[in-house]
Protein backbone atom coordinates (compact mmCIF):
# COMPACT_ATOMS: atom_id res chain seq x y z
CA UNK A 1 0.00 0.00 0.00
CA UNK A 2 2.98 2.38 -0.04
CA UNK A 3 3.64 1.94 -3.65
CA UNK A 4 1.86 5.08 -4.42
CA UNK A 5 4.55 7.00 -2.10
CA UNK A 6 7.66 5.23 -3.62
CA UNK A 7 7.18 5.56 -6.91
CA UNK A 8 7.55 9.36 -7.03
CA UNK A 9 10.42 8.79 -4.97
CA UNK A 10 12.07 6.11 -7.11
CA UNK A 11 11.65 8.44 -10.01
CA UNK A 12 13.28 11.09 -8.62
CA UNK A 13 16.07 8.92 -7.90
CA UNK A 14 16.44 8.12 -11.32
CA UNK A 15 16.21 11.67 -12.70
CA UNK A 16 19.48 12.60 -9.93
CA UNK A 17 20.98 9.77 -11.20
CA UNK A 18 20.90 10.45 -14.41
CA UNK A 19 21.80 13.90 -13.95
CA UNK A 20 25.34 15.39 -13.05
CA UNK A 21 26.66 13.93 -9.69
CA UNK A 22 27.24 17.15 -7.61
CA UNK A 23 25.11 17.05 -4.20
CA UNK A 24 23.46 20.23 -5.18
CA UNK A 25 21.39 18.30 -7.40
CA UNK A 26 19.28 16.38 -5.14
CA UNK A 27 17.29 19.98 -3.86
CA UNK A 28 15.97 20.15 -7.38
CA UNK A 29 12.39 19.35 -7.32
CA UNK A 30 11.52 19.86 -10.97
CA UNK A 31 13.71 16.99 -13.24
CA UNK A 32 10.38 14.78 -12.15
CA UNK A 33 8.31 15.62 -14.82
CA UNK A 34 10.59 14.43 -17.96
CA UNK A 35 10.72 10.89 -16.44
CA UNK A 36 6.89 10.82 -16.23
CA UNK A 37 6.62 11.93 -20.08
CA UNK A 38 8.52 8.89 -21.08
CA UNK A 39 5.66 7.44 -22.73
CA UNK A 40 4.67 10.18 -25.73
CA UNK A 41 1.14 11.07 -26.33
CA UNK A 42 -0.25 11.69 -29.60
CA UNK A 43 -1.52 14.94 -29.85
CA UNK A 44 -5.42 14.33 -29.27
CA UNK A 45 -6.99 15.28 -32.39
CA UNK A 46 -4.31 15.66 -34.53
CA UNK A 47 -3.94 13.00 -37.67
CA UNK A 48 -0.84 12.10 -37.88
CA UNK A 49 1.04 11.98 -41.20
CA UNK A 50 4.63 10.29 -41.77
CA UNK A 51 6.96 11.55 -44.35
CA UNK A 52 10.01 9.85 -44.61
CA UNK A 53 12.71 12.19 -46.89
CA UNK A 54 15.80 10.49 -48.26
CA UNK A 55 19.24 11.16 -50.16
CA UNK A 56 17.37 10.70 -53.45
CA UNK A 57 15.63 13.90 -52.97
CA UNK A 58 12.02 12.50 -52.65
CA UNK A 59 9.57 12.47 -50.11
CA UNK A 60 7.72 9.05 -49.41
CA UNK A 61 4.43 10.69 -49.57
CA UNK A 62 3.26 13.16 -52.31
CA UNK A 63 -0.18 13.73 -51.65
CA UNK A 64 -2.34 14.14 -48.36
CA UNK A 65 -5.33 14.80 -48.64
CA UNK A 66 -7.44 16.41 -45.85
CA UNK A 67 -10.94 17.81 -44.91
CA UNK A 68 -11.06 21.56 -45.03
CA UNK A 69 -9.93 23.21 -40.96
CA UNK A 70 -8.81 18.77 -40.20
CA UNK A 71 -5.78 18.88 -37.41
CA UNK A 72 -2.64 17.16 -38.98
CA UNK A 73 0.59 16.42 -37.34
CA UNK A 74 3.11 16.00 -40.19
CA UNK A 75 6.47 14.23 -38.81
CA UNK A 76 9.54 14.09 -40.65
CA UNK A 77 12.23 11.84 -40.79
CA UNK A 78 15.33 12.24 -42.71
CA UNK A 79 16.10 8.11 -43.48
CA UNK A 80 19.00 9.27 -44.92
CA UNK A 81 22.72 9.39 -44.40
CA UNK A 82 24.81 12.31 -45.91
CA UNK A 83 25.79 15.18 -43.92
CA UNK A 84 22.97 18.18 -43.16
CA UNK A 85 25.03 20.69 -45.13
CA UNK A 86 24.99 18.55 -47.93
CA UNK A 87 21.81 16.76 -47.72
CA UNK A 88 19.22 18.78 -45.59
CA UNK A 89 15.21 18.18 -46.07
CA UNK A 90 12.42 19.94 -44.24
CA UNK A 91 9.16 19.98 -45.07
CA UNK A 92 7.33 23.16 -45.85
CA UNK A 93 3.73 23.66 -46.70
CA UNK A 94 3.21 26.94 -48.88
CA UNK A 95 -0.25 29.01 -49.00
CA UNK A 96 -2.32 28.39 -52.19
CA UNK A 97 -0.95 30.25 -55.51
CA UNK A 98 2.40 30.91 -53.71
CA UNK A 99 5.05 30.01 -56.76
CA UNK A 100 7.02 27.40 -55.57
CA UNK A 101 10.25 27.75 -57.85
CA UNK A 102 9.86 31.67 -56.84
CA UNK A 103 10.05 30.38 -53.10
CA UNK A 104 12.56 27.58 -54.03
CA UNK A 105 14.68 30.25 -55.23
CA UNK A 106 14.65 32.65 -52.60
CA UNK A 107 15.20 29.95 -50.25
CA UNK A 108 18.27 29.34 -51.44
CA UNK A 109 20.07 32.56 -49.93
CA UNK A 110 18.13 31.65 -46.06
CA UNK A 111 20.24 29.78 -44.82
CA UNK A 112 20.66 31.67 -41.70
CA UNK A 113 16.74 31.41 -41.25
CA UNK A 114 16.90 27.33 -41.76
CA UNK A 115 16.03 28.08 -45.52
CA UNK A 116 13.12 29.74 -44.73
CA UNK A 117 13.28 33.51 -47.06
CA UNK A 118 11.75 35.94 -44.34
CA UNK A 119 10.64 37.85 -47.18
CA UNK A 120 8.09 34.66 -47.56
CA UNK A 121 7.35 33.85 -44.04
CA UNK A 122 4.26 34.75 -44.31
CA UNK A 123 3.37 32.44 -47.14
CA UNK A 124 4.42 29.40 -44.88
CA UNK A 125 1.16 27.92 -43.41
CA UNK A 126 3.20 24.92 -41.53
CA UNK A 127 6.99 24.03 -41.92
CA UNK A 128 9.55 21.48 -39.79
CA UNK A 129 13.19 22.35 -38.94
CA UNK A 130 15.81 21.61 -41.59
CA UNK A 131 17.19 17.76 -40.49
CA UNK A 132 20.14 16.40 -40.66
CA UNK A 133 20.94 12.57 -41.38
CA UNK A 134 18.59 9.73 -39.09
CA UNK A 135 16.79 13.47 -37.77
CA UNK A 136 12.78 13.67 -36.88
CA UNK A 137 10.86 16.85 -36.67
CA UNK A 138 7.25 17.67 -36.37
CA UNK A 139 4.08 19.91 -36.64
CA UNK A 140 0.89 20.28 -35.93
CA UNK A 141 -1.29 22.53 -37.89
CA UNK A 142 -4.75 22.95 -39.30
CA UNK A 143 -5.67 22.00 -43.00
CA UNK A 144 -7.06 25.54 -44.51
CA UNK A 145 -10.39 26.17 -44.63
CA UNK A 146 -10.42 26.81 -48.21
CA UNK A 147 -10.78 23.55 -50.34
CA UNK A 148 -8.01 23.30 -53.19
CA UNK A 149 -4.31 22.27 -53.43
CA UNK A 150 -1.61 24.21 -51.28
CA UNK A 151 2.20 22.67 -52.25
CA UNK A 152 4.86 21.28 -50.00
CA UNK A 153 8.50 20.86 -50.12
CA UNK A 154 11.62 20.71 -49.12
CA UNK A 155 13.27 24.14 -49.10
CA UNK A 156 16.69 23.14 -49.11
CA UNK A 157 18.63 24.83 -52.14
CA UNK A 158 17.30 23.23 -55.50
CA UNK A 159 15.32 20.28 -53.59
CA UNK A 160 11.88 21.16 -54.81
CA UNK A 161 13.16 21.70 -58.31
CA UNK A 162 14.73 18.31 -58.45
CA UNK A 163 10.87 17.19 -57.27
CA UNK A 164 11.23 16.83 -53.46
CA UNK A 165 7.47 17.81 -53.11
CA UNK A 166 4.31 16.99 -52.88
CA UNK A 167 0.31 18.34 -52.11
CA UNK A 168 -1.69 18.49 -49.84
CA UNK A 169 -5.13 18.36 -51.32
CA UNK A 170 -8.08 20.33 -48.65
CA UNK A 171 -11.25 18.90 -49.89
CU1 LIG B 1 15.53 18.05 -49.16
Amino acid sequence: MKLTNTLPLMLAALVVASGCSKSDSTSAPAPAAPAAQATPAPAAGARVVTIEANDAMKFNVVRIEAAAGEELKVVLKNMGTLPKEAMGHNWVLLNKGVDMMAFSTAAMAAKATDYIPPAMAAQVLAHTKMLGPKQTDEVTFKAPKEPGEYTYICSFPAHAMAGMRGVLVVK
